[in-house]
């Protein structure tokens, strides 16, 4: 993608995404309602929030479509504003509920405003191994995590950089050179992902899952 191009697309990109209008997933639902009743709190619901960050076509939209329904589309449709999926994740004796943000490029995520990610628990740092530059670019989405968010132990942020796209050929960030990166920006997990085969999707969400495991969020 030349910079012009990038530059059209980040510009056609609207904001009517109203975060006040984000749905509560904590409510009981029909499973966890009537089969509950007398035994509530048995099952927990811990609601975990996720973004997906990382640069524009890093496949951040594709990677949240495969994990949320296993489908994968070949062309590029800009990301609007932001969006979500609900997963519930069952694991062991608990029971989680993602709530996984996909979003748009650095330029626009300003315009989201604080609120968006405000008590996000742990957020992937995507890039496309066959791009350097969005490589590159996980520095500058760190900071910009980091400065907004405010992690309360920045230290020990559950973040997990993935490396996608690993189907394609063409292949110009190494797995040794991400994982260097990683383990100098406080040994962040890595994995390496396909949206497109759906290679390692599934694992790194629980992964993330794992890492929250324990951690009730009402
Ligand atoms: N071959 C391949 N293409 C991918 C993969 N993930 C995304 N894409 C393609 O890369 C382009 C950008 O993906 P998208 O998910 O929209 O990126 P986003 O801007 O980060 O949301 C689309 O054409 C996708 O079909 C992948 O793992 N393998
Ligand atoms: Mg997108």
């Amino acid at each position: 993608m030349t910079a012009l191009e990038q530059k059209d697309m980040e510009e056609e990109v609207l904001y009517d995404f109203d975060i006040d209008e984000t749905p509560s997933v904590n409510e009981e639902d029909e499973e966890g309602g009537a089969a509950v009743v007398g035994e509530k709190k048995k099952k927990r619901r811990n609601l975990v929030k996720v973004l997906i960050l990382g640069g524009i076509g890093v496949g951040k939209t594709s990677l949240m479509n495969q994990y949320s329904d296993g489908t994968f589309n070949e062309k590029y449709k800009v990301t609007i504003g932001a969006d979500f999926i609900v997963k519930e994740v069952p694991k062991d004796t608990e029971h989680f509920t993602l709530q996984v943000w996909d979003t748009v490029s650095k330029k626009e995520f300003q315009s989201l405003g604080l609120s968006f990610y405000r008590g996000t628990d742990c957020a992937l740092l995507v890039y496309d191994v066959t791009q350097p530059e969005t490589f590159k670019h996980l520095e500058s989405v760190l900071e910009e995590f980091l400065a907004n968010a405010i992690p309360e132990d920045e230290d020990n942020f559950p973040y997990i950089v993935i490396g996608n796209k690993i189907d394609k050929e063409n292949r110009l960030v190494t797995k040794e050179e991400a994982m260097k990166w990683c383990k100098k920006n406080g040994n962040i997990p890595y994995m390496e992902t396909s949206a497109k085969d759906g290679t390692n999707v599934e694992e790194a969400f629980m992964s993330l899952v794992d890492s929250m495991s324990g951690t009730v969020v009402e």
